[in-house]
């Protein structure tokens, strides 16, 4: 005798829930009932009687089956319908547009500056604000009793064991001997960043401003590489190809020669020379600072005033403009939201 096809889908008409349902298969189709069951059963049957009874079951199960499949699909729709009137997303509400971020003018160049040195194979390195007296004076050759470690030029840090315990780097060369040890013998690293001076404000000195160093250490460096270099640096940030350059004497306790380059520029109308670099070919004494023989190697170190070189491009008249936090002039370079 074959199940009530009208009894069981009535069972199924009655499920609600996909826990129903599941029982409902298990008991109607799943292995232990029904089409095994029910040809177990058939065993004692004529192969005639056989014949029609196997069709039967399977057009019950087919049917059941058939059944079971379109109540599965009501019951997760209802599910989804219930769910999706509690979570309503709506897509046409205008976003909350968050305020939008600026760069600082320095690091839009900073960023310029990597890139130029990146394509020449240069390390990066970003140092750190607050350094020992050795790195910032001794290890690049500045004697305890030089004007430049006085108070009133450099910003100290004193803690429970000492007053001067540590500096606010006041140039990028601070970290020099560190990482000529660290990289040779591939010796060629920028240092880009803020240093810091104890000195009364004006429009052309702030207590922060941005320097970046590099520098290259090798055999048979010369100041032919020196040249080369700083002609292709300069040409690179002030994206041109003609560039008058001058250098002058001058002196750095940690290059032997030191130069001072001013650069050819126009401004507010008029062709002036300006002070952007400071370079010379490494002392010997910072190169034995680092462990190197310098009868054997030499290297130049340049300090580019990435500040002046800011206010020339955006024609700033006080570079106090960069630091002071006004929206109305960070807001005022388009190109600064490229972050
Ligand atoms: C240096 O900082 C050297 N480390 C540069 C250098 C690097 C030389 C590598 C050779 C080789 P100096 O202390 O002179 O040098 O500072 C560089 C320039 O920064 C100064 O000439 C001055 O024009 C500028 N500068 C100094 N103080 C301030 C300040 N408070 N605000 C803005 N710019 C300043």
């Amino acid at each position: 005798m074959l199940p009530n096809q009208d009894e069981i889908l009535a069972v199924l008409e009655n499920c609600s829930t996909e826990a129903e349902l599941k029982e409902f298969f298990v008991q109607y189709l799943g292995k232990k009932w029904s089409v095994n069951g029910l040809f177990k059963q058939m065993k004692d049957l004529s192969p005639e009687q056989r014949k029609t009874a196997g069709q039967e079951i399977k057009m019950l199960h087919d049917t059941i089956q058939t059944a079971f499949f379109a109540k599965q699909d009501e019951i997760k729709k209802a599910y989804w319908d219930e769910k999706l009137k509690e979570e309503i997303v709506d897509i046409s509400t205008p976003a909350n547009t968050l305020p939008r971020g600026y760069a600082n003018l320095q690091n839009l160049l900073r960023r310029n500056v990597e890139n130029l040195f990146q394509w020449m194979w240069f390390h990066i390195e970003y140092g750190k604000d607050l350094v020992s007296i050795q790195e910032n004076f001794e290890h690049v050759n500045i004697p305890a009793n030089h004007p430049a470690t006085e108070m009133h030029d450099t910003l100290y840090i004193k803690d429970e064991t000492h007053p001067k315990s540590k500096v606010l780097r006041t140039h990028t060369s601070a970290h020099q001997v560190e990482l000529i040890k660290k990289y040779w013998p591939s010796c060629k690293f920028i240092v880009p960043g803020k240093v810091y001076r104890n000195e009364s404000m004006d429009a052309s000195h702030d207590v922060v401003f941005w320097q970046v160093e590099w520098v290259v250490i090798g055999k048979w460096i010369t100041m032919k590489h020196f040249k080369h270099t700083m002609e292709e640096v300069l040409k690179g940030i002030l994206e041109t190809d003609s560039i008058e350059l001058r250098m002058r004497p001058a002196y750095f306790p940690f290059v032997e020669p030191g130069v001072e380059i001013d650069a050819k520029a126009e401004v507010g109308g008029k062709e002036k020379w300006l002070e952007i670099l400071w370079a010379g070919m490494i002392h010997p004494v910072v190169l034995e600072n680092a462990g190197l023989d310098p009868k054997e190697y030499s290297g130049f170190a340049f300090g580019l005033w990435m500040t002046r070189m800011v206010a020339l491009r955006y024609g700033l008249g006080d570079i106090r403009l960069l630091t002071n936090g006004d929206l109305r002039f960070l807001h005022s370079f388009p190109e600064a939201t490229t972050i």
